[in-house]
C-alpha cells in the first residue's frame, strides 16, 4: 500500500513537471523581473566606453560567451573551395534576370563536401549589384521549383535593383537530430563532434553563408560590400549567429527569430531554453543545455548578439500573434542591444518607444524594428518594410 502511494505520489509528480515544461507563459505580469548582464562591464570589472576598448577587450569576451555557452564554433579554416556551374532547372524569370545554379565544393584533410546554391542577377541595370542571401529552410518544393514567390519575392527584388541568392541548410546539414552531422560535419570537421562548443547546425548553416559570401567575392556582377544576409525563424537565429562570426555582411535580418535569436531568454516568455533544447538539441551547442530552467544562469543574454555585429546594421522583425517566438522579448533584445551601436559607435541607434506603444517601423541609422499583425512567417510585407531600410541604407 504504502509502495503503491510513493509511486503514485513519484507518478504525480513527473508529470506535473513534465506538464510544467510544456505549458509556455504568455502572462506578462508572469515574466521575471529582468537583471541582465551588463553589456558594458567587462570580466574585470573594467567599464568600457570607448571603441577601442569595446573591440580589444569587451566584445571578443561577449564573442566567446556566445560561441562556448549558446551556438559553439564556426571552424574557419579548410584548404580549397571551388565554384561550378550547373544547369538543371528552367530559370523562372528569362526576361529579366539571369539564374546562377552554383556548386560550391570546399575540401580539407583530403575530403570534400558540394553544397548548392542559386543565384539571380537582374538583366537590366548596370552591375555590380547589391546581392540579398537568404537561408532557406522550408521543405523542398516538390516540382522542383527554385523559388517560393510569397517566401522569397525574386521577381521585386531584381526589379528594385537587387541580385538575390538562396540556399537550403540541408546543402550542408540536416534539420534533424539524428542526421544534422551527415554533411559538413562529419565530412570536413569530424574532431568538433563530441566537444560542449563543438559545430552544430546552426554553426553549419551560418559556415555554408560564408561561402556563399566567398562565391560573391569573386564575382564580378556582384557587390559584395553592399550584401544582406537574411533568415527566417530558425535561419533568422542562425544569420545573426553568422554575421557575428563573418563581418562582412553589411546588413543582417532576422525575422522572428525569438528564443535562442532576437528574444531575451530570461523572459521565459513562449519558448525557453529548454523548450527549445529538448525539441532541437542538435541547433545549439551542448552547453546550452546546461541553462535549461536556469536562464539566470547565463552569463550573457540576447541583448548582447546585437553588439557583436556593429558597426554594421542588424534589423528585427516580428508578428503579433507569433508569441512562441515573444515579440516583446526580440524588441528588448534590439533595443537594450542598439546601445553599442549609440554609445561606442555613436549612431543614432536609441530606441525611445516602449514596446506596447509602437504605431509603426523604427528605422534608425543601422539598426531597424517592425512588427506586423498577424501569424509567424516571412511575408511580402515584412520584406516590404525591411526593404525600405536596406534601399536608406546601401
Ligand atoms: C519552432 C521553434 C522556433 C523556431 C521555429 C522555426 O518550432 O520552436 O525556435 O525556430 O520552429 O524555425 O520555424
Amino acid at each position: 500500500m504504502i509502495i503503491r502511494s510513493v509511486w503514485i505520489w513519484i507518478f504525480t509528480l513527473t508529470s506535473l513537471t513534465a506538464m510544467a515544461q510544456q505549458e509556455p507563459n504568455y502572462e506578462e505580469s508572469k515574466v521575471p523581473a529582468l537583471v541582465l548582464p551588463d553589456i558594458f562591464l567587462s570580466e574585470k570589472g573594467k567599464w568600457i566606453r570607448s571603441q577601442e576598448d569595446w573591440e580589444s577587450i569587451r566584445r571578443p569576451e561577449i564573442f566567446r560567451l556566445f560561441e562556448s555557452e549558446v551556438y559553439g564554433q564556426i571552424p574557419k579554416e579548410f584548404d580549397s573551395i571551388e565554384f561550378d556551374l550547373a544547369q538543371e532547372t528552367p530559370n523562372p524569370y528569362p526576361e529579366i534576370a539571369e539564374l546562377e545554379e552554383v556548386n560550391i565544393t570546399i575540401s580539407r584533410n583530403g575530403k570534400s563536401h558540394t553544397m548548392r546554391v542559386n543565384l539571380f542577377i537582374p538583366k537590366s541595370g548596370k552591375g555590380p549589384f547589391p546581392v540579398i542571401l537568404l537561408i532557406n529552410y522550408l521543405p523542398k518544393y516538390p516540382d522542383g521549383k527554385l523559388v517560393d514567390e510569397s517566401f522569397w519575392p525574386v521577381k521585386e527584388l531584381i526589379q528594385r535593383g537587387f541580385a538575390t541568392a538562396s540556399f537550403h541548410a540541408e546543402t550542408v546539414a540536416p534539420d534533424k537530430a539524428e542526421t544534422y552531422q551527415n554533411g559538413i560535419i562529419s565530412t570536413l570537421y569530424p574532431e568538433q563532434i563530441g566537444k560542449p562548443d563543438g559545430l552544430k547546425a546552426f554553426g553549419a548553416w551560418g559556415w555554408a553563408a560564408m561561402r556563399v559570401m566567398d562565391y560573391f567575392e569573386q564575382h564580378p556582377q556582384i557587390d559584395s560590400k553592399k550584401s544582406v544576409l537574411v533568415g527566417h525563424s530558425r535561419t533568422g537565429k542562425t544569420a545573426l549567429w553568422t554575421s557575428a562570426n563573418d563581418p562582412r555582411w553589411a546588413i543582417t535580418y532576422a525575422n522572428e527569430s525569438g528564443c535562442g535569436g532576437a528574444a531575451i531568454s530570461r523572459r521565459k516568455y513562449g519558448e525557453t531554453v529548454e523548450a527549445i533544447n529538448r525539441r532541437f538539441p542538435y541547433w545549439f551547442a551542448d552547453n546550452f543545455r546546461k541553462y535549461n530552467e536556469r536562464e539566470e544562469a547565463l552569463p550573457l543574454d540576447q541583448h548582447m548578439l546585437p553588439g557583436l555585429i556593429a558597426p554594421r546594421a542588424v534589423y528585427y522583425s516580428s508578428a503579433r500573434e507569433d508569441r512562441w517566438a515573444d515579440p516583446k522579448g526580440e524588441y528588448l533584445g534590439l533595443s537594450l542591444g542598439s546601445r553599442v551601436f549609440s554609445e561606442i559607435y555613436g549612431k543614432k541607434a536609441v530606441f525611445e518607444q516602449e514596446f506596447e506603444a509602437l504605431s509603426g517601423p523604427v528605422h534608425l541609422e543601422s539598426v531597424g524594428y517592425h512588427i506586423r499583425e498577424g501569424k509567424h512567417d516571412l511575408t511580402w510585407e515584412d520584406w516590404r518594410i525591411f526593404l525600405e531600410f536596406v534601399e536608406k541604407i546601401l
